[in-house]
């Protein structure tokens, strides 16, 4: 039991006093502990650029600790000074010296063994020494991604807290920070619950830690917060606009270069923020042609700079046009999984995925179900693939709870934040599999309005479910959306493919339609008898069975399989699976190819054949 005690000279006897009124077993039935720590919420307003700027590492070696109990927060572990435990004198139920280490970032469900399926609280404790810095210079932590709830503590005091697992987030140090060293503690908690996003059932893995990189940023007083550099739709790619949030609400002019396109361009800023349009003849970015331009932008003392493709997509009737150009999405689901890290994605790892996709001949990858490290998009820029961005809006979702959707509409604006300015993510999709009821049509609905509100260059969709009363592709969520995702597995959880003939003939579209999952599980190496569950031929056969169907519907504009990796996932416990999910085209290794992969890419080389420049 912790008890806060000071030493008392006064009393005389040299023992420790608890202060007034001071309980040190208050904390046994305090059940409201941890409501002080979800104030102080950064979100998406809080985001900054991190675009060309250096980002001082602190990842590495760090203390940890697994917290059951949430301890930490009911003693208020934080608050003690980190004494060896020689010099006590009072118990405590922590000892931050004597933890195990870890190095951020992981995920601690891979580290050991017997922490494969731990959820709950963990403590990640770091001494920082920040070098003084310039006269009105600002510091922040930026955490790539803590799944799921975060809690931030310097020397000893709450500085603020962030939910949502896969999304960046940034806390302010500055006047908090002391000469020498800082003691930074995050607490992370994975807990699955009902009212958050994901909810606590979903078929991927729930890794728990710091797992993407934490570092420290540097900006001047007044800096650029937020810019975007985009062309204007309509303009058949002859128009840019930029625009750009300040921190504060100041005036001045912002300076926009783009090398190869504009020498200097001011923007005037008026309270903190600016918006000009410009005319201008960029080499169009494409998977084919995935051009960039060197940009920079500077206000005072602040710079940030990027690499930027130009490019222009959307659905005219039944088609989706990229640069004016119809193009057929040949597209592939990948998770962000790895059986040796977990959830942690490296760039190695990244590029991996890509050549991959690049060699199924994808021109698109649906990262599902939550936002992917923003390398990815980055890297897909670079090598020309066309990616689906979403949130993990999965399954029963709390549709009527107002502050789930805060928590959903948050984690959306965070990932458009991060990565609008990435020219190969196309579509936000807003949600997986939800059931069509009043409480989720408005909850996803408001998720589309706010994505067409901060980003108006791009498509919005959700992956569907058949209207199984109609047995045909009819959502009222389609009214929102541009494209209509569809998920559908005939041919594996329903045997028969007779039911996506139906529902083809039953449907009239007036949007594009891609499929945003079909596929089935093999054991990879196990080749099966044709018809037989978990086998390889079985996998294969029904890719060319439902491409077969697929291309014989005229709306049906991309066809994005499940999935490029087997990755881990509790639910699944079957002989073959034991906590896999074997609907990869390669199997958990991310080595060896089943054969449902060669004839996947047999046959996105023969429909990338009939497809215009712009999308081969
Ligand atoms: C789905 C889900 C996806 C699952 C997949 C499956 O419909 O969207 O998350 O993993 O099916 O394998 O059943």
């Amino acid at each position: 039991m912790d008890a806060k005690v000071e030493t008392n000279a006064a009393a005389g006897d040299g023992k420790p006093v608890l202060p007034p009124g001071h309980d040190p077993y208050h904390h046994l039935h305090d059940e409201a502990y941890a409501a002080p720590f979800s104030e102080a919420r950064v979100g998406w307003r809080d985001l900054i650029s991190v675009a060309g700027r250096r980002l001082e590492s602190l990842d590495g070696t760090w203390n940890f600790v697994l917290d059951l109990h949430d301890e930490g927060l009911r003693q208020r572990w934080f608050e003690d000074a980190p004494d060896p435990i020689g010099g006590w004198t009072t118990p405590r139920d922590y000892d931050d010296g004597a933890w195990q280490t870890t190095t951020v970032p992981s995920c601690w469900n891979v580290m050991r063994p017997e922490w494969t399926y731990f959820e709950g609280g963990a403590w990640y404790t770091r001494e920082v020494t920040v070098a003084p810095g310039r006269a009105g210079e600002r510091v922040f932590l930026r955490v790539g991604a803590a799944n799921y709830e975060a809690r931030v503590f310097l020397n000893g005091v709450f500085i603020g807290s962030h939910r949502g697992g896969s999304t960046p987030f940034f806390i302010e140090l500055t006047g908090h920070l002391a000469a020498g060293a800082n003691r930074l503690q995050i607490n992370v908690d994975n807990r699955r619950r009902p009212e958050r996003v994901p909810m606590n059932h979903t078929d991927w893995f729930n890794y728990g830690g710091l797992y993407r990189e934490v570092g420290l940023l540097r900006v001047p007083a007044v800096f650029i917060r937020d810019f975007g550099v985009a062309l204007v739709p309509g303009s058949q790619g002859r128009r840019i606009a930029i625009d750009v949030t300040l921190s504060e609400p100041t005036s001045g002019t912002a300076r926009l270069r783009i090398d190869g396109l504009a020498e200097e361009i001011a923007i005037p800023v008026a309270a903190g923020v600016g918006r000009i349009t410009f005319d201008a003849a960029p080499e169009l970015w494409s998977p084919a042609r995935p051009k960039l331009y060197p940009v920079r932008l500077t206000f005072g003392e602040d710079e940030v700079a990027d690499a930027v493709g130009f490019r222009e997509i959307r659905v005219e009737g039944q088609r989706i046009l990229l640069n004016g150009e119809d193009i057929f999405l040949r597209g592939i689901c990948v998770h962000e999984d790895d059986r040796d890290l977990g959830k942690v994605s490296t760039e190695a790892d990244i590029r991996r995925r890509f050549a991959d996709a690049k060699a199924l001949n994808a021109n698109f990858l649906r990262l599902s179900h939550y936002p992917h490290h923003e390398l990815a998009a980055r890297i897909a820029d670079e090598v020309g693939l066309l990616l689906w961005e979403e949130v993990p809006v999965y399954w029963a979702i709390d549709f009527a709870n107002p502050d789930t959707f805060a928590d959903a509409d948050n984690q959306l604006r965070e990932m458009i934040r991060r990565d609008r300015n990435r020219a190969s993510i196309v579509i936000w999709g807003v949600g997986n599999e939800n059931a069509d009821t009043d409480a989720r049509l408005a909850f996803m609905s408001g998720l589309a309005a706010s994505c067409r509100e901060m980003d108006p260059t791009r498509l919005v969709s959700a992956a569907c479910l058949i209207n199984r009363e109609h047995f045909r592709v009819e959502d009222r969520l389609s009214e929102a959306l541009d494209v209509i995702g569809l998920n559908e597995y005939f041919g594996w959880y329903e045997p028969s493919f007779d039911g996506l003939k139906r529902l083809f003939a039953n449907s009239d579209l007036d949007k594009p339609l891609v499929i945003t999952e079909t596929g089935a599980d093999a054991v990879a190496g196990r080749e099966g008898r044709p018809g037989e569950l978990f086998g390889e031929t079985h996998q294969s056969d029904l890719y060319e069975r439902q491409l077969d169907l697929v291309e014989s519907a005229p709306y049906v504009r991309g066809f994005c399989p499940w999935i490029l990796y087997d990755f881990r996932t509790e639910r699944r416990q079957t002989a073959y699976q034991r906590g896999w999910n074997l609907k990869g085209l390669i199997a958990a290794d991310k080595t060896t190819r089943k054969k449902a992969f060669t004839t996947l890419s047999e046959r996105y080389s023969e429909l990338a054949q009939q497809q215009t420049p712009a999308g081969a």
